[in-house]
């Protein structure tokens, strides 16, 4: 054999060999690591900002070196409500998304963006980490082409006022301009509970409130605190209209090309941030009224079954609740 034809051969031999490494080194080895992009419009301060960290640190230490977990806060990636159809086209890896979001795509789901269907926290994770909750989300998965990985507790939603005002029923907030984020579900809700809704993005919340082109705002108490809401509003009216979440959700491009261990660590890690922020907010939500009453702003409480009984009766004739199925209702309030 010719030095020219050993040296071929042995070229060959190497590329071969290179090629047998790059295809069986351990992900931890390789150059390259998996990247996993979120996108969230919470502030840094939110347990839903602060659970990502715990998302990253937890998947840090379970699969050293593998993943590159990329935090964008504030919308700074993509804008909020935007997360669902990136994550489809395969440009964003993970996001939290909300009942509504998912409403957009699916419509049944619209029964979770209904006021006064889920009870509390405890109600809401038993209806979505059980039967009810498997099978809608194979149904998300199916439409959106993303995996539900767990159901995050964003609090219960209460009002805040730019001015005082009395408020004991729904024919109280009558012309009050209440700011929705922007889909036809939320502004449902927000007409719904008697006011007249108005759309607008999470991040201009606080400076519509400080100029006055909106009257007040509907979010939990722990992001009126993060988002620091109270130092533009005076009121806060405890409507708990509705008991919130967002669902941590990989788009399935991403979920599909990750090997076995990397799923369940993956899972894991969404479980752990799901753990803290529920914890968390639980905790923060029980002894935050002291907070709003220091900063001098006036917490009172309506006539909870008044905004109820509105609200179901609204639901009810809708067409939202056209596309809800025979029972589902029945079962949620049964599932205790
Ligand atoms: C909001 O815009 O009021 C809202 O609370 C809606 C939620 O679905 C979610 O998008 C949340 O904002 C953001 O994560 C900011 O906290």
């Amino acid at each position: 054999m010719n030095i020219r034809a050993l040296t071929r051969r042995t070229l060959l031999a190497c590329a071969s060999a290179s090629a047998l490494l790059v295809a069986t080194a351990p992900t931890a080895y390789a150059q390259n690591k998996t990247v996993l992009r979120i996108s969230s419009p919470a502030v840094p301060d939110d347990w839903h900002a602060k659970m990502w960290t715990v998302f990253k640190d937890t998947l840090d230490k379970s699969a050293p070196g593998q993943f590159d977990v990329q935090i964008n806060l504030n919308a700074s990636l993509f804008k909020q409500g935007a997360e669902p159809a990136a994550m489809a086209r395969g440009n964003l890896e993970l996001a939290s998304i909300s009942a509504f979001d998912i409403a957009k795509l699916v419509p049944e789901f619209s029964i979770f963006t209904a006021g006064y269907v889920i009870r509390d926290p405890q109600h809401q994770q038993k209806v979505f980490n059980g039967p009810i909750g498997e099978t809608l989300f194979k149904t998300v998965s199916d439409k959106m082409e993303v995996t539900v990985l767990g159901t995050a507790y964003l609090g219960t939603r209460q009002l805040t006022l730019r001015e005082p005002r009395q408020v004991k029923t729904p024919d109280d907030l009558k012309g009050l301009k209440l700011r929705m984020p922007g889909s036809k579900e939320w502004l449902f809700l927000g007409n719904a509970l008697g006011a007249t809704a108005t759309p607008l993005a999470f991040g201009e919340v606080y400076l519509g409130l400080k100029t006055g082109t909106i009257d007040a705002q509907d979010n939990p108490l722990t992001t009126v605190r993060a988002a620091k809401f109270y130092e533009v509003t005076q009121q806060v009216v405890l409507t708990q209209h509705l008991v919130d979440c967002l669902f941590i959700a990989m788009s399935n491009k991403s979920w599909n090309a990750l090997n076995p261990t990397q799923k369940q660590a993956v899972q894991a890690a969404a479980q752990a941030a799901v753990k803290f922020n529920n914890d968390n907010r639980i905790k923060e939500e029980a002894q935050i009224m002291d907070f709003f009453k220091q900063q001098g702003l006036k917490v009172t409480t309506p006539d909870v079954a008044a905004f109820r009984k509105a609200v179901h009766e609204a639901y009810a004739k809708s067409d939202l609740a056209q596309t809800w199925p025979a029972g589902l209702l029945d079962r949620i309030n049964n599932t205790h």
